[in-house]
């Protein structure tokens, strides 16, 4: 039995590919490993059955035998850790690989996710015009910071790794934003994630769960 992960029955984003799932989707492919996806209404997350896998109640969870798992970060270091393909051999490369892992979920995603919320959620607030342009100032710090570390690289350090899987997954959270556009490198960096055969499979899979959706 392939392991399962949980994924939104109805993603928000509209099949978009910034629902969490994607990053282990994404993973999955990359290391050429069958996945079953369970998926979740709103409701269903925030029940029992579900807590017991993930104790906020939210999605992706992983479920292989005895092991289940939550956060999207654990998850694919625990598939990049059991298949090759996503970490390098090199003690010394892998462990800076894991480190931009934790660079993209720690340092990149807070100020993306705190912009990308109040653009979704607080539209309508009379603080919003006031706040909006300190959280982008907040992220364009990150994204010069990032852009000047990429320079004219491919990837974030060598070869494509899960830092650079999560990176990308992260940064395409500001699609709708624009911010990316300011920064070639950024951009260019994006697009080399997206044009990758494991991606592009990985998105389809997610869009075609919000296709069904939008039909039944
Ligand atoms: N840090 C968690 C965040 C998980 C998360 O925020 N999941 C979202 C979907 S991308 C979710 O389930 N949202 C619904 C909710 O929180 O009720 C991870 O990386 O897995």
């Amino acid at each position: 039995m392939p392991p399962t992960i949980t994924a939104f029955e109805n993603s928000p984003d509209r099949g978009r590919g910034q629902a969490r799932d994607m990053r282990v989707r994404w993973a999955f492919e990359e290391v050429g490993q069958p996945y079953d996806v369970h998926l979740v209404s709103f409701a269903e997350m925030k029940a029992p059955a579900h807590r017991a896998r993930h104790p906020f109640g939210q999605i992706p969870t992983y479920e292989d035998g005895d092991l289940t798992l939550f956060e999207s970060g654990a998850i694919v270091l625990h598939i990049a850790e059991r298949h090759d393909g996503l970490l390098p051999k090199d003690a010394n490369a892998r462990a800076r690989a894991i480190a931009w892992m934790f660079a993209a979920l720690s340092t990149a995603e807070p100020p993306i996710v705190e912009l990308t919320m109040a653009m979704l959620f607080e539209r309508d607030r009379n603080w919003y015009a006031e706040r909006l342009p300190m959280l982008q100032e907040r992220v364009r710090v990150r994204l010069g910071e990032l852009s000047r570390h990429i320079g004219g690289a491919d990837w974030l350090d060598g070869a494509f790794s899960a830092g650079d899987l999560m990176m990308v997954t992260v940064l395409r959270r500001l699609n709708t934003s624009g911010l990316v556009d300011e920064y070639p490198e950024i951009a260019a960096y994006v697009a080399r994630g997206e044009a990758r055969p494991a991606f592009k499979r990985a998105f389809d899979a997610q869009l075609a769960v919000f296709r069904a959706a939008s039909q039944s």
